[in-house]
């Protein structure tokens, strides 16, 4: 099975330095992309948070599709992880707060009767590269103070934000992990943008989210590429011919596939959850039967 072999020296340290902050935090918020919850959460940071309280987040819920990030809460809640979604990008990020609250309950009440009222709830935030971390935490401190931007690797070094009287927030540089066992994990971190655009083959990519798009939404990439019937039953190498004709590209086929790619990105084909919840919990389910 062909696995992608890369892994920066700076995601080593920070998934270092994550380890050593967890011995001080109170709680770890574990951004994944609710585009593709399993596959955008990093199996090494699964593993250094046993025991350790932690809330999942979903980001960029308006992107993904509703119902099944819906159903994706309930299996987290089902198998006991806390779990929100977010649109870090518009309304309130309250429904957070109270999350870390209500998780924490036990131990705010232990720390009250004790007379500590001042002592801050540290939380720190982790997850895959252009997760939305950043983007997150600003919104929580209703600040612009962490770096931002639509491409992974955008922050370099933790960094602590304040927000209101309660609350210390840590914004962590983005880690993936060293090897994607299933490459389908790679194309689908590939295609929503977390990982580095130079690191994998945009045909590649395409061809995936071809075949994805041709399954779940076939009449509006029909519409948006003007593609006739037999150009959206022909095999996915040639349906990307027929786009790249169609945009005007000729026969470049890279920009073909750059372009639907963007498009994706963009949403310009509509909200996608790449991630089967009903698939993969049942997967897990399965797993769990085997280890018995
Ligand atoms: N639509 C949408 N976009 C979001 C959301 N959250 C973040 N983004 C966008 O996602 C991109 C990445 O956001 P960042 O906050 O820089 O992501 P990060 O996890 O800090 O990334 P690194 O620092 O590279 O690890 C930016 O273009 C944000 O505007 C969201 O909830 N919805
Ligand atoms: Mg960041």
């Amino acid at each position: 099975m062909a696995v992608i072999q890369w892994y920066p020296g700076h995601m080593a340290k920070a998934l270092r330095q994550a380890k050593e902050n967890l011995k001080t935090v109170d709680i770890v918020l574990e951004l994944v992309d609710a585009r593709l919850p399993e596959s955008s959460r990093n199996p090494e940071l699964v593993n250094i948070l046993k025991n350790k309280p932690a809330i999942i987040v979903l980001t960029k819920m308006d992107l993904a599709d509703p119902k099944e990030t819906q159903r994706w809460i309930n299996y987290y809640e089902a198998t006991g992880q806390p779990a929100v979604a977010v649109d870090s990008t518009n309304g309130s990020l309250k429904v957070i707060e109270k999350k870390i609250n209500n998780v924490l309950a036990d131990k705010l009440e232990k720390r009250q009767e004790k007379g500590i009222k001042s002592k801050k709830i540290s939380v720190m935030c982790i997850g895959i590269p252009n997760v939305g971390k950043s983007t997150l935490l600003n919104h929580m401190v209703k600040k612009n103070v962490a770096s931002v931007g639509d491409k992974p690797g955008v922050t370099k070094k933790q960094q602590w934000l304040k927000a209101g009287k309660n609350l210390q927030l840590l914004d962590t540089p983005g880690i993936l992990w060293p090897k994607f066992e299933d490459p389908l994990v790679g194309q689908k971190l590939a295609l929503t943008g977390a990982i580095k655009d130079q690191l994998f083959h945009d045909d590649d990519i395409a061809l995936y989210a071809l075949e994805f798009f041709k399954e779940k939404a076939p009449q509006k990439l029909q519409e948006r590429y003007r593609l006739t019937n037999e150009e959206m039953t022909a095999s996915d190498v040639d349906t990307l011919l027929a786009i790249t004709k169609n945009a005007g590209f000729r026969d470049d086929y890279d920009r073909g596939a750059q372009r639907l790619i963007q498009d994706i990105r963009k949403q310009k084909l509509g909200r996608y959850t790449l991630d089967p919840v009903l698939q993969i919990a049942g997967r897990t389910t399965k797993k769990e039967k085997q280890n018995d």
